[in-house]
């Protein structure tokens, strides 16, 4: 048996070891279909977003890669870009290609029917690989809009089958040590069938494609009342989970902050996470925010979210394992679930602060940020040009 004080030594090694990918896209301007608004300082270029990134690493110690869109990322020399990052104390992670805002994939775009259509999808993903080539990055992320609104609309086998075609010509294109992780999303932007609804049709079709091919779990792409961490189970038991778009949501995909919807629920995630050891740094599960910061701060929203998954994480390393497993295996319900809520009702925060300060960082690194006065310089630096973001 583990003593309380093994697990919260074991819980603080761990925990100075976890890193949460950031979207560059969290620091631009973002909204709904209703309105866009606009911040002060808010980044006008891949640069600017960086250095953003880094101020969350530089306060968390837990944020040393950045997330990349293209083309909204698109530069005109990665290598410079790179250069940059690490200049910042940061690197540059998972590509993600973009097909949902050219006029041609309105029907669709790997699943088109027209051939040609499919052909420029498809290049788009090749450029997207060559972009990595330039950054170093070891994942291409698809996410595709891919979908249709009304039954009869199109053929729904015929689809996958011409998915599963243009998947293939871009997984043969991989370098050996690349990945392709493939999301899923059960609705919008269409809304009778995605072609790539659940983590069942991105697992079948990642292992049609190879060892390489993994999916991609957004918690916020679940139909409502999903048992996310029943999913995370299984696809680490098929050893197929390449990365998490950790947000969360009171309804659609909010993408608001990981955790402040449904704190438990991400608790819960992080429980089977460490249940299926996968929290290592070499498990080969990603974790990253997808997020969208639409009326708060970006950096501090990305400071806060990152502090979230590390308290859930934190809880999830306090669970007493062997002590539940006992209940488990003997069929002790009410002990079971009470050792689970014993780790949940943990406030953590006193450890993480110390894990922080261990490392020379600070134990708030939320409070350590405002007293910073970064945002107020970036705001008086950051005059003219164009805000990136949606609707730039
Ligand atoms: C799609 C998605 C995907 C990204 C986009 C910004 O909803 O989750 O991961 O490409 O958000
Ligand atoms: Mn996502």
């Amino acid at each position: 048996m583990t003593t309380p004080e093994q697990r919260r030594q074991s819980a603080a090694d761990a925990l100075a070891q976890q890193t949460i990918e950031l979207p560059s896209w969290a620091f631009g301007n973002a909204g709904t279909r209703f309105k866009v608004f606009p911040t002060a300082g808010v980044p006008r270029d891949p640069f600017e977003k960086i250095s953003d990134a880094a101020q969350v690493h530089r306060h968390t110690g837990a944020a040393p890669r950045v997330s990349l869109h293209i083309p909204w990322d698109l530069v005109d020399d990665f290598g410079k870009l790179a250069a940059h990052a690490a200049d910042e104390g940061v690197t540059l992670g998972t590509i993600n290609s973009n097909v949902f805002q050219d006029d041609d994939y309105k029907l669709g775009s790997l699943t088109n029917a027209d051939p040609a259509v499919r052909r420029k999808a498809v290049q788009h993903h090749l450029q997207c690989l060559d972009v990595m080539r330039a950054t170093g990055s070891k994942d291409l992320k698809i996410w595709l809009p891919d979908g249709t609104n009304y039954p009869g609309q199109d053929d729904l086998r015929d689809r996958q089958d011409r998915l599963a075609e243009s998947l293939a010509e871009i997984y043969a294109a991989l370098d050996a040590d690349m990945r392709i992780v493939l999301e899923y999303k059960f609705f919008e932007p269409y809304f009778y069938a995605m072609d790539i609804p659940d983590w069942g049709t991105s697992l079948l079709h990642c292992l049609a494609l190879g060892e390489q091919a993994m999916v991609v779990l957004d918690t916020g792409h679940h139909a409502p009342g999903t048992n996310i961490e029943f999913i995370v189970a299984q696809l680490l038991r098929a050893g197929r989970l390449g990365a998490f778009d950790f947000n969360s949501r009171f309804y659609g995909d909010d993408d608001l902050m990981a955790g402040a919807a449904d704190p438990f629920q991400l608790f819960r995630i992080m429980n089977e996470i460490v249940r299926g050891d996968a929290l290592r740094p070499d498990s080969g599960v990603n974790f990253m925010l997808d997020q969208c910061h639409n009326i708060e701060e970006k950096v501090p929203g990305q400071i806060r979210s990152v502090m979230n998954v590390q308290e859930a994480t934190a809880k999830a390393l306090l669970v007493d394992r062997e002590a539940i497993g006992e209940a488990q295996r003997s069929g002790d319900v009410l002990a079971a679930n009470g050792l689970l809520m014993d780790a949940y009702s943990t406030d953590v925060r006193p450890l993480l602060a110390e894990v922080r300060e261990s490392r020379g960082l600070p134990a708030d690194p939320y409070r350590a940020f405002a007293a910073s006065g970064y945002l107020e310089r970036v705001r008086a630096e950051r005059v003219g040009g164009t805000q990136a973001g949606w609707g730039a």
